[in-house]
């Protein structure tokens, strides 16, 4: 089964999460299928109202006036140039930045990556990548037998292009226990090993195959990319023949619908989006009850991504959770964590901060289109469990790709 088949898992759902209340409440199905101007009018002060309502839902299916309507959702093929900008940028900016390089190292012989193809894009991001470890592997070979020495720098190498200490040690670990009782020790061989370890720490956190319907609710802090990516998704999974709802779950600023509007619009999907300030569980609430009306395979969730208000935006998110896990058993549910591949050893610590809250599934990487270096994603595999998912190789709707670990390690070595 190819990895690109067994990428996706589904968690255990803990059955305490499904117990609890949530004050979300029905409300209109909002269908404004990529209409922004035509929003539900929901007002914050009928909350109680709502609440109210959410608790008879809590034993009542969903309101069957949610369904009512059809599905608005049709494949576009339009390919419009993003136009907007990050408004809040990362609060973590890029720590780490791939070194220049002056010239290509030459390739340590094995198999030639293949840069046409579904993962080609993913070749040219990461060409900055691949040099700049090559190089260093190139003068690491150059100066040094196999030995001691040889197995601390391979290491050093690992962290400077941003694999975690303990992950690097891991991977060196692993490598030097393969080279033992080998005969053919040179560089090709050794990178042959390195590749090996590398691939293999990626598909030990590899997922299986998504079901459907399923709910991907994608969290991460600003900047990094969630609206954007939601919107590829929505194609992505439109041009597969799915149907998909996306919910406008950051509700903090009203430019952040308005933003996912816009990419609903361009996708040909139908959004749920409510007023700002309201609470995101109810647009949640709301999207995933048509949803299940509407027989809808693919619901993909927006959420806030402020760290600087983290307890207030980390109960936010347990509370969708636990509104997506109550209202949609059936579905495939993952929370992704959405990185920036330009961020580097910070991606872990972001990573942890967010699997606290809700369990994460796994990861989306975006901007490898940048300069990315990219070690951290064998860190969150390795430490994490973490698997990347899909990555996104620039701004437009096409630009997203399902994530195979051996062609990244191929891409990056
Ligand atoms: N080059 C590049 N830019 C991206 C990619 N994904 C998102 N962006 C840009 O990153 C910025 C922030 O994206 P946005 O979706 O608003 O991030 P959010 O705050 O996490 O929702 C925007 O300018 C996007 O165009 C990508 O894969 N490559
Ligand atoms: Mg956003």
């Amino acid at each position: 089964m190819s990895i690109f088949d067994k990428i996706f898992k589904k968690k255990d759902k803990s059955a305490a999460e499904t117990q609890e209340k949530s004050e979300v409440a029905t409300q209109e199905a909002p269908d404004v299928s990529g209409k922004p101007e035509n929003a539900p009018t929901s007002e914050g002060d009928k909350d109680s109202a709502r609440a109210a309502a959410a608790e008879e839902a809590e034993e009542a299916e969903p309101a069957a006036e949610n369904a009512a309507e059809k599905p608005a959702e049709k494949p576009a093929e339009r390919q419009v140039k993003p136009t907007m900008k990050a408004e809040e940028m990362p609060a973590e900016k890029p720590e780490f930045v791939a070194a220049p390089i002056e010239k290509p190292a030459e390739k340590p012989q094995a198999e030639e990556p293949k840069p046409k193809g579904l993962f080609g894009k993913l070749f040219g991001a990461l060409k900055k990548t691949k040099e700049n470890f090559s190089e260093k592997l190139r003068v690491l070979f150059s100066k040094n037998k196999l030995g001691d020495a040889f197995y601390e720098e391979l290491e050093e190498i690992l962290i400077s292009s941003d694999v975690s200490v303990s992950t690097a040690e891991e991977v060196v670990e692993r490598v030097k226990e393969r080279a033992i009782g080998e005969k053919l020790k040179d560089e090709a061989y050794v990178t042959g090993l390195l590749r090996g370890t590398l691939t293999d720490i990626l598909q030990e956190a590899e997922v299986p195959e998504l079901s459907y319907p399923c709910v991907l609710m994608l969290v991460g802090v600003n900047g990094v990319g969630k609206t954007t990516t939601i919107g590829k998704l929505a194609h992505y999974f439109l041009e597969r023949g799915k149907t998909v709802t996306v919910a406008a779950a950051d509700t903090f600023r009203a430019a952040a619908s308005e933003q996912l509007a816009i990419w609903a619009e361009r996708a040909g999907v139908r959004i749920v989006k409510h007023e700002e300030g309201s609470d995101p569980a109810a647009v949640i609430f709301d999207a995933v009850s048509s949803a299940k009306a509407r027989g809808t395979d693919v619901v993909i969730v927006d959420t806030a991504g402020r760290l600087h208000v983290k307890d207030n935006l980390m109960k936010e998110l347990q509370k969708m959770d636990r509104v997506v896990t109550r209202e949609f058993p059936e579905a495939d549910f993952l929370k992704l964590l959405v990185l920036d591949a330009t961020t580097g050893q910070n991606a872990l610590s972001q990573a942890r901060v967010f699997d606290e809250a809700v369990e994460l599934d796994g990861l989306v990487l975006t901007k490898l289109d940048g300069t990315a270096k990219g070690g951290f994603v064998f860190s969150l595999a390795a430490e994490l469990a973490l698997p990347v998912i899909f990555a996104g190789t620039g701004e437009k709707i096409g630009d997203l790709e399902k994530f195979d670990s051996k062609s990244f390690v191929e891409a990056i070595l």
